[in-house]
């Protein structure tokens, strides 16, 4: 009875680790394309994310910079880092300052950027390849007081 309960159950317990193993890469697979046609409209988002909105799909990456609420002549962060590719870079300046953000790549060359805004929020769009980049304030004297930083992208 014990032998035969034995030779039983093994068989079993290896079916049921075999079927996890299956099962988690299933579920990864499975949030990956879902993530691709989860949209009404099962088109590519890249160029879609700034109409959609929210779900941000696919590549598509949001970075985060806010003006320091305060008034200070800094942004809230002086490093991002981000994916080679297209990046949406959603800037807050909640102060009574006016600020934006302009981004360069190591040639000096301005590879986009927000308005001029104050006291809301102004989205800029960029593509990057691997490499640093940099970030600044160019309203006359903010980058000399610190308002840059450095975007990494690897
Ligand atoms: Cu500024």
């Amino acid at each position: 009875m014990k032998t035969s309960f034995k030779l039983l159950v093994l068989p079993l317990a290896i079916g049921a680790l075999l079927f996890a193993g299956c099962g988690g890469s299933d579920d990864s697979s499975d949030n990956n394309s879902s993530a691709d046609t989860s949209t009404t409209q099962s088109q590519p988002a890249d160029n879609n994310a700034n109409s959609n909105g929210s779900e941000a799909a696919g590549g598509a990456q949001t970075l985060a910079l806010a003006a320091d609420p305060s008034g200070a002549l800094a942004y809230d962060k002086t490093e991002l880092s981000a994916k080679p590719g297209k990046v949406q870079v959603d800037f807050t300046n909640d102060s009574p300052i006016p600020h934006d953000v302009k981004f360069e790549d190591s040639n000096g060359k301005e590879i986009g950027g927000t308005d001029v805004i104050t006291g809301e929020s102004a989205t800029a769009e960029i593509d990057v390849k691997p490499g640093t980049y940099t970030f600044f304030c160019s309203v006359p004297g903010h980058e000399a007081a610190g308002m840059k930083g450095t975007l990494t992208v690897k």
